[in-house]
């Protein structure tokens, strides 16, 4: 009697995680007025129910972002890389810079996990591969699957956050690195802008840094670039101050 009553209370809780998932999709995909959130649901599921997590290829979003087309907001676009907290409470703040998870595709599956099995038409959110358990999981394919359509639509003058407390600010290996980087559009992208988020009481990392120089390297003929060392403290002051315009936080 024990079993069967574990049994249903697991089989209730993976019904009851899957649900909330779905409902947190929803509820945050019907703040962005106009758009067919039920479409971009099942175009969503798609990618990988029914597969082994390990094996879902970037490939499989194409649907989703057919269905949810990101609408390029020129000049206004900000990358990061491992500088996620400092990007986003500033992009909160100042509306006039755009991150991924700004747009509906990114604010919807922020912070969570999700993935499918093999002979299951269910959606987990737990028991699904780490970042790092194998190239083509679930959530790692997505990021990438959205960074790479996010970057082929950057137009005008573009912003990346990088950080300057670490010893290679520019990483080949992160998606920055290795996805959007190389699909930044020289016909449509005016320049990339370096803000080098700086921490003042540390010896830290400067614009003559090596890893930089790959970045100028991977940045196709045609695409200016531009380089300044900002500290944390700065942005922070000019993102609380709803007085400063945007032009004067760097
Ligand atoms: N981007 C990548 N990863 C993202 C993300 C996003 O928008 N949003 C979230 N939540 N994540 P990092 P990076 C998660 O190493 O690799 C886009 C992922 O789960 O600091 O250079 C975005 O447009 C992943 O584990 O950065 C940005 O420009 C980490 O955050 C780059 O790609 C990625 O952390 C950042 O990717």
């Amino acid at each position: 009697l024990l079993i069967v009553i574990l049994g249903i209370a697991l089989g209730v809780g993976l019904y009851r995680s899957s649900e909330t998932f779905k409902t947190t999709f929803m509820n945050r995909c019907e703040k962005f007025e106009g758009s067919d959130c039920e479409k971009i649901w099942t175009a969503f599921e798609q990618a990988y129910l029914g597969k082994d997590p390990c094996e879902v290829p970037m490939e499989a979003y194409d649907p989703l972002i057919a269905a949810a087309p990101f609408e390029p907001a020129c000049n206004r676009m900000m990358f990061w890389s491992k500088t996620k907290d400092v990007a986003h409470e500033f992009t909160a703040k100042k509306h006039c810079f755009t991150t991924l998870e700004d747009t509906l595709l990114g604010s919807v599956l922020n912070d969570l996990t999700w993935c499918g099995k093999e002979g299951s038409g269910e959606t987990f959110t737990s028991g699904c591969p780490r970042w790092n358990d194998c190239d083509n999981n679930t959530v790692r394919s997505f990021w990438n699957r959205v960074s790479a359509a996010f970057a082929e639509v950057a137009c005008g003058d573009t912003t990346v956050m990088l950080n300057g407390s670490i010893a290679t600010p520019f990483s080949l290996y992160s998606i920055f690195g290795s996805i959007e980087v190389k699909r930044f559009n020289p016909e449509k992208m005016r320049s990339l802008n370096v803000v080098l988020v700086t921490q003042q009481e540390r010896n830290t990392t400067n614009c003559t840094n090596l890893s930089l120089k790959d970045l100028q390297k991977e940045l196709r003929e045609g695409i200016k670039y531009n380089c300044k060392e900002v500290s944390e403290s700065q942005i922070q002051e000019c993102s609380s101050n709803p007085e400063t315009p945007c032009g004067a936080c760097w």
